[in-house]
């Protein structure tokens, strides 16, 4: 019985020893101390010992029983030990790695473009208005003094969502709406889209954006409109920027021009940017045609006014060198973020 008791508790240390995970343990645990365990069925067995040794063996059985839950106890506690250490290494967390950056989004060159227009026109005392993308054809057209048969008409030729609504070809129209309130004087800019019946290519999209500026008051002359737009060009372009009129014809402006500024890569002398010519044509420009003022209910003999366009994508692409307008619409953020 002795020797049984012996090999019964080396078995169980070897297998104590082989366990390598804690139900192994646990299975040890049950073959030798459960109901059904090794141990266990010893005792059982004391029915067929001599009932004068039965106290000796009780005890050892119980000697053995104790040794084996002592090991099995200390082998438990060393495993759990174990994988709380593993644990604690594995979930380490290094608070001196760099952090992982956010992917954040990027302004969008025009909108770079037309923040820097505003921010100069709002310095000069302007208002940023903005008004609806379709538009009445009255709006687009007639008011601006371009009639039904204008070969002007032609040339904007534009998207019509009937006979008599259309898409803007400018944003002309927000400043009629204007006008049409009443409320003198006016200084304003208006941003937006506009649409034309263009084929895409490297400078042109049936869909881009203007700027329109508008000054209506007492005794406003061009002398006014030049001294406002140079210096818009010299914020713009540089402070040693220079400007050129050219005549030129709008309806809606009577005189018109088109404005030029000396190319600020080469400062005039010509070069490939400005394509050796030293000028680059920047915006369209005149007094407000006493028609047109006319038509907004104001009086031509009181108040005059002066007003400018430019496209917004042209300023995107020369302020920042970018060689084709295509490249503004694709939003490739490898080429946005150079902005
Ligand atoms: C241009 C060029 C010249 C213009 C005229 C008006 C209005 F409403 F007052 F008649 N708004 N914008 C204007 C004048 C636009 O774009 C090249």
């Amino acid at each position: 019985m002795k020797e049984k008791l012996e090999k019964l508790k080396e078995e169980a240390i070897r297998q104590i020893n082989e366990s390598d995970a804690l139900d192994k343990l646990n299975d040890v645990r049950v073959n030798f101390l459960g109901k059904k365990g090794e141990i266990t069925s010893v005792l059982k067995s004391m029915k067929d010992v001599a009932p004068e040794d039965r106290p000796k063996i009780g005890q050892l059985v119980n000697e053995a029983r104790e040794e084996i839950e002592k090991m099995l106890d200390e082998a438990k506690t060393n495993m759990e030990r174990k994988l709380r250490e593993a644990k604690m290494k594995a979930e380490v967390i290094d608070v001196t790695l760099p952090a992982q950056k956010s992917n954040m989004g990027h302004r969008h060159p025009n909108t770079i473009a037309l923040e820097e227009v505003e921010r100069i026109f709002i310095g000069m005392g302007y208002e940023v208005v903005e008004g609806p993308e379709v538009e009445k054809d009255y709006y687009n057209f007639e008011a601006l003094n371009i009639p039904a048969d204008h070969p002007a008409k032609d040339e904007q030729d534009t998207f019509y969502v009937n006979g008599d609504i259309l898409l803007r070809t400018q944003t002309s129209g927000v400043q009629i709406h204007e006008m049409e309130k009443g409320r003198l004087p006016i200084r304003m800019i208006a941003p937006g889209r506009v649409f034309r019946a263009d084929e895409v290519d490297a400078t042109h999209s049936p869909s881009f954006h203007q700027i329109e500026g508008l000054v209506v008051d007492k005794n406003i002359t061009f002398a006014d409109l030049k001294g406002t737009l140079a210096e818009f060009a010299r914020e713009l372009f540089g402070e040693d920027t220079k400007v050129k009129f050219r005549p030129h014809h709008f309806p809606f402006t009577e005189p018109s021009a088109e404005m030029d500024v000396s190319c600020f890569k080469c400062g005039g002398s010509g070069c490939r940017f400005c394509k050796g010519e030293g000028w680059i044509e920047i915006l369209g420009c005149g007094m407000v045609h006493p028609k047109v003022l006319r038509m907004c209910n104001i009086d031509p003999e009181e108040y005059s006014g002066f007003a400018f366009g430019v496209g917004l994508e042209r300023i995107a692409l020369l302020k920042y060198e970018i060689d084709d307008m295509r490249l503004l619409y694709e939003n490739d953020i490898r080429f946005l973020k150079q902005f």
